[in-house]
């Protein structure tokens, strides 16, 4: 058994939240600390009753002993036998809470450390960074202490268990555990210590907290300092005192003040000697923002009695203040852009187990992207991720670890898990209140709303008032306008419609609703998604209160398995764990690899910081960032009028920010044939996330696509009659395999049962339209004169709402380039095409870009598309001769896709499937949130594809 806790179990009581864990405090572990990171000896029991007390002590050499790497999740790691488990909402095991599993995998981590050097008086800390998901410290056998919460780290005080020389650390971790209830995030389940272990070594006197806080005050454009110490004292002594040095970037003293720790009782029941507090009022420092994160320095040092410096600590600063002032949140006073999306800690090999230099990547591809602000879904991230915030400039929602999603009616009621509440809600602010990135303090994700959040809320509300509050289910409970005030200062709901959040906006608008209003979680990226992003722009740009949100969600969470025998990124069920969510985890703008998605391009289009548009002859230039103008920024202005491109620098001089300049417009846009202005905005500098020359936003004036005259037909090359390199087609056809948002194929059963994620597919699959002719389902006609095809398809009332009406062709492989003149250069749908610039555009073949196969590949708004092969120089070319087409030239059927469960199994077709559709299905958010919006859904009715199809051989240019 355990020593010690063996008999009483803490990780079966939900009450039990740390034994002997120091409080937490913005002092964690930094670089010059002793890092046991690592190999760990390691060994794993069936549960933690089963470990025997020699295990914690003692020789750690035997065979049943293995090697696991720290910070890791044991879980993926070679030899251990302990899989992931994917669940979203459900609990891997049957509750209700605080039950445990029979099962519970338990790990032994072993490891030797020599003393670290340290004075006689010394205090040796050891931090425990996350372990997932309770542990049991040991040193040298004895007992040190116990913690839960898997995403804060836990300090513990280990100086009398420590003797010179070599020592023998043991860090018991218990994979579930009471406060697995209230760890239920959607996610993979993975045990582990995968954050960084290490020591500190403290003077016997210490600094042993520090709190800043650094406001900005917009009308006096000044700053100010607040520094609170808390010190722990050997005597207490009069005469010690606290100094504290503000420098700025460049080391330059900006402020420098003492104050001393008065250790007598000042008046009656005060006693002021834990703590010095230094105000410095009226600095004359630069703000900090997302836009110009200008950081400060702060030291703070402990003086002893004779002027010695005995402790000192140093905290980056950044002046600002976050406020809530009726229906906006303010930063220095502007209200600012939330550019948001959820970020959860992954990483395809390591899982939680993420680096700095992986945070910084996964920033740095947000920037790129005009990504500005996080919500850490769900959970404090390492506090390196906001040194980086603090560092780059990011606006970030800190969210405390807790989601009871599965009892979520109920646990957040309970008694036995309010400390838990309170304390992972107040742990988090504790540590991570001086980061000037952090602007909300979450209480959790989906757990209900009871009695329990309302007391983590108060806490808040008095430790930290400097920041709002953030709680959804606070308002999804009691109503977005009235409801949940105590517990969010913002009406933050999940997957809101387009609609509904117009009519928030109306509510603010006429009085009726006063708080600001951010989605916590909207657009869902799964597979092929984000239908509908640039409406909820338009929307939020048109009403007051509205503010943005966080799309769900960054990464897929694919990983990799040691021993799979192969590196194909598993998602749900492919570990045989039972319940699973499938691909619910591949749901990110990226890859688990940080490869961007299609609709990334969409997000940095509908993130842009500066929107043009051409009214009458005037050009309007939009500066919708808070402080800063736009004079990093080049403009230049392209005019494409059929054979004829021009173009040049647009000046606009300065623009301020939050406003709109105009200049005439500097070419005649013509409307009797296709013309497209472009103006594109690119950074003149380097910067940290891209070099000078990156196109940051850009903005098009399209004359009418659907009347235009077509650029490229002047001079068209001779023609053979009959299109050569055609294997096959054309053929109606009005499938395509089903997208996320269609419904989940993986989880058909699961999904109608629990109606779960848009219902579509079962409409389509119950009316028969993979598997039936298209001709026995609707009206088709065929006619073709000479190099002409017209088609027309009459789709029945009964069958609205169809994936695709159109045509596909089978064509020689040969073929591998492709032309186009329309929406690009990625792929494009009717409802994620408004960051897709019209224009020329040439590719290879696109690759599937998603883990599980569906359609792929759209262009939309086509006048013409080619296939070219390049060894021979022939050339397949259609025109469409009234409307635009949508078309896409990829290497699978959509048969193929449907049938595949995963891109590593998807098999190319030995030919090319070109597709032309007259209508193409929106995308929509159906796997989370809003299906497809009505405008963007197939009507029944007539439809009509007519267009010139030729070949041209290279002999015949000859
Ligand atoms: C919502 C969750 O907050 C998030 O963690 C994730 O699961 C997302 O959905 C879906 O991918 S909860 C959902 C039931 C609305």
């Amino acid at each position: 058994m355990l020593p010690v806790v063996g008999a009483f179990r803490p990780w079966a009581d939900a009450t039990q939240t740390a034994i002997g864990r120091l409080p937490m405090t913005t002092r964690g572990l930094d670089p010059t600390d002793t890092r046991l990171d690592g190999a760990w000896r390691f060994r794993l029991f069936e549960r933690p009753d089963e470990i025997s007390d020699d295990a914690v002590v003692g020789s750690a050499a035997g065979d049943e002993w293995m090697t696991v790497e720290v910070p890791g999740n044991w879980s993926l790691q070679e030899g251990v036998g302990d899989t992931p488990h994917y669940t979203n909402v459900e609990m891997p095991f049957e509750g209700p809470p605080p039950t445990l599993p029979e099962r519970n995998a338990t790990g032994v981590y072993r490891r030797a450390f020599s003393a670290p050097r340290r004075a006689p008086g010394d205090r040796v800390l050891l931090s425990v960074g996350g372990a997932d998901s309770v542990h049991i410290v040991y040193v040298n056998g004895e007992f040190i202490g116990y913690g839960t919460d898997a995403r804060l780290e836990s300090v513990y005080d280990v100086s009398h268990a420590i003797r010179d020389g070599e020592n023998d650390l043991a860090i018991v971790v218990v994979r579930f555990s009471a406060h697995s209830h209230v760890e239920d995030q959607d996610g993979w389940w993975m045990a582990g210590l995968h954050r960084p272990v290490g020591l500190m070594v403290r003077p016997p006197s210490s600094l042993t907290d520090v709190r800043l806080g650094a406001d900005w005050d917009p009308s006096a454009e000044r700053g100010s300092l607040s520094v609170r110490a808390e010190v722990s004292l050997e005597a207490l002594d009069e005469g010690w005192s606290v100094r504290a040095s503000l420098t700025d970037g460049a080391g330059v003293s900006v402020a420098d003040a003492m104050s001393s720790v008065d250790v007598g009782h000042t008046d009656t029941y005060r006693f002021t000697g834990f703590a010095a507090e230094i105000d410095s009022g009226d600095l004359g420092v630069e703000p900090w923002s997302a836009e110009s994160p200008v950081l400060y320095r702060c030291r703070i040092e402990l003086l002893n009695p004779e002027g010695v410096v005995v402790d000192s600590t140093s905290q980056r600063v950044g002046f600002r203040r976050v406020e809530v002032v009726g229906p906006d949140l303010l930063v220095n006073g502007r209200r600012v852009w939330i550019h948001g999306v959820n970020r959860h800690d992954h990483h395809p090999e390591r899982g939680a187990a993420v680096s700095v230099a992986d945070m910084r990547a996964d920033l740095m591809q947000m920037r790129r992207h005009n990504i500005t602000a996080v919500r850490t879904s769900h959970y404090p991230n390492r506090p390196e991720f906001l040194d980086l915030c603090d560092e780059l400039g990011f606006y970030v929602v800190d969210e405390a670890n807790i989601e009871s999603h599965a009892h979520n009616w109920h646990v957040c009621d309970m008694p036995e898990y309010r400390e838990a509440w309170v304390e992972r809600v107040a742990r988090m602010v504790q540590r991570d209140r001086n980061h000037p990135s952090v602007i909300m303090w979450s209480l959790g994700n989906e757990s209900g709303y009871g009695a329990n959040h309302d007391a983590a809320a108060g806490w808040v509300r008095r430790a930290d008032p400097s920041r709002p509050l953030h709680y959804e289910d606070a308002i999804r409970t009691q109503g977005w306008i009235d409801g949940g005030r105590h517990a969010t200062h913002v009406v933050c709901p999940m997957y809101p419609t387009v609609p509904e959040v117009a009519d928030y906006g109306r509510a603010v608008a006429e009085g009726r609703a006063d708080r600001p209003f951010i989605m916590c979680e909207y657009s869902h990226a799964m597979g092929n998604a984000n239908g509908s992003l640039a409406d909820y722009w338009d929307v939020i740009h048109a009403w007051p209160g509205l503010q943005g949100g966080f799309i769900w969600e960054w990464k897929d969470h694919g990983v990799r398995h040691p021993e799979a025998g192969d590196d194909r990124l598993h998602y749900g069920g492919m570990f045989g764990e039972s319940p699973h969510d499938g691909n619910f985890i591949a749901d990110g703008l990226v890859s688990a690899d940080l490869e961007p998605h299609p609709g990334l391009a969409e997000v940095a289009w509908v993130y842009r910081d500066v929107a043009t548009r051409v009214e009458g002859d005037r050009v309007v230039v939009e500066n919708r960032r808070s402080f800063a103008g736009l004079g990093d920024l080049r403009a230049r202005w392209t005019m494409t009028a059929r054979d004829t491109v021009t173009s040049g620098d647009l000046d606009v001089g300065e623009v301020p920010p939050g406003q709109s300049r105009e200049v005439p417009l500097p070419v005649n846009v013509p409307v009797d044939r296709l013309g497209v202005f472009t103006v594109s905005w690119e950074t003149r500098e380097d910067s940290w996330f891209a070099p000078a020359g990156h196109v940051v936003a850009w903005d098009q004036h399209v004359a009418d696509l659907s009347l235009a005259d077509d650029p490229a037909t002047v001079g068209s090359a001779p023609v053979t009659s009959t299109a050569s390199g055609v294997v096959a087609g054309p053929d109606p056809q009005l499938w395509r395999a089903a997208v996320d948002n269609d419904g989940f194929k993986l989880m058909l059963e699961r999904a109608a049962r629990e109606s779960k994620g848009s219902q579509r597919l079962h409409r389509w699959l119950s009316q028969g339209i993979p598997t039936s002719e298209p001709s026995q389902l609707i009206g088709y006609q065929r006619e073709t004169v000479g190099d002409i095809e017209r088609h027309v398809f009459d789709v029945p009332a009964s069958l609205e709402g169809l994936p695709r009406v159109g045509v596909r062709y089978v064509i020689d492989p040969r073929f591998t380039r492709m032309r186009w003149f329309g929406r690009g250069p990625g792929e494009n749908y009717p409802d994620r095409n408004r960051g897709a610039m019209v224009g020329i555009w040439e590719s290879g073949i696109d690759q599937l870009p998603y883990l599980i196969p569906q359609e792929y590949g759209l262009r939309t708004d086509t006048r013409w598309a080619e296939l070219h092969d390049p060894d021979t120089g022939d050339r397949i070319r259609v025109e469409a001769l009234d409307q635009p087409f949508s078309f896409s030239a990829i290497r699978h059927t959509a048969e193929d896709l449907y049938d595949a469960t995963h891109a590593a199994d998807l098999r190319e077709n030995p030919c090319l499937i070109l597709s032309l559709d007259a209508a193409h299905r929106g995308l929509g958010n159906g796997a989370c949130g809003p299906d497809v919006d009505a405008r963007y859904e197939i009507q029944p009715g007539r439809h009509t594809l007519v267009y010139r199809v030729t070949t041209r051989r290279a002999a015949d240019r000859r």
